[in-house]
């Protein structure tokens, strides 16, 4: 269905057929609809802008991005359908390979995704294997690739279960998260959440990184040191609730 521009949710709308499409190539799952639909109606309330909160985790995950060893993203049906072009930019910026590693988990649908992201210009993506696992997950997500997760240091790991968040977190891995939810295990779990709709952080962050690219190291490890999550959720929170 084409939208008229002048459709008063335009842009949200937009934002739908892409993870229908999603659904529809056997890349998203019929969950991530449900997904989907949850992180809209945080989106609406918080005004479906970027607030200071999150712009203060972009730019802690920047940093934490540009001084891991081996930094890894993580991806799923959702976020495939929605941002496959900036993920992909995302990996060639920090030569950091991409992993598929799905929660409703099939291997069509690891073939899909992997495809998909190699016809956006994707060099590695990642599968699990048997071989490798990480600790503290019960369920076949704890397969993870040897170059990949397996030797992480840092997992940007955008829409994520709460449980796979925590066991990343247990092994000692650094988590980056986007999250429209500041409640979600996921966004209390992860090292650094970012509170935002993945459609509109995914470009800042990439700005964020081609302007962190000429600043040194060490001021970079200043900035993650200085980060407190807890304090960008809770400012989240008091936006979705203010009398809470
Ligand atoms: O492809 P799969 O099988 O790996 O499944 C992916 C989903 C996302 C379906 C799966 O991981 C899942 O069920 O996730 P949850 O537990 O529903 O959590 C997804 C979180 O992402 C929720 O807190 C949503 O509010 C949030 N979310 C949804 N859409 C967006 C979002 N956050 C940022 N941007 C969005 N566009």
């Amino acid at each position: 269905m084409k939208i008229a521009k002048s459709h008063p949710r335009y842009a949200s709308l937009l934002v739908r057929q892409k993870i229908e499409r999603g659904v529809q190539e056997g890349i998203t799952s019929l969950n991530g609809l449900i997904a989907h639909g949850r992180g809209e109606a945080f989106d609406y309330l918080l005004g479906e802008k970027t607030h200071a909160f999150a712009i203060a985790a972009i730019e802690a995950a920047s940093a934490m991005l540009l001084t891991a060893k081996h930094p890894v993203i993580s991806v799923n049906g959702n976020t495939t359908a929605l941002v496959p072009y900036e993920l992909v930019s995302l990996a060639n910026t920090l030569h950091a390979p991409l992993e598929v590693n799905l929660f409703h988990t099939s291997s069509e649908r690891i073939q899909r995704i992997k495809k998909y992201l190699e016809k956006h210009g994707a060099k590695s993506v990642l599968l699990p294997e048997k071989k490798y696992t990480i600790n503290h997950i019960a369920s076949a997500r704890k397969y993870v690739n040897k170059d990949g997760i397996y030797k992480a240091d840092v997992v940007f790991v955008p829409l994520e279960d709460g449980d796979r968040a925590e066991a990343l977190v247990k092994n000692k891995k650094k988590v980056i998260t986007i999250d429209l939810n500041p409640l979600s295990r996921t966004s209390r779990k992860a090292t650094v959440t970012i509170v935002d709709n993945i459609v509109r952080t995914m470009p800042l962050l990439l700005a964020q990184l081609k302007r962190d690219k000429k600043i040194s190291e060490q001021a970079l490890q200043k900035r993650v040191q200085a980060y407190n999550n807890a304090a960008q959720l809770n400012s989240a929170e008091k936006t979705i609730r203010p009398q809470a």
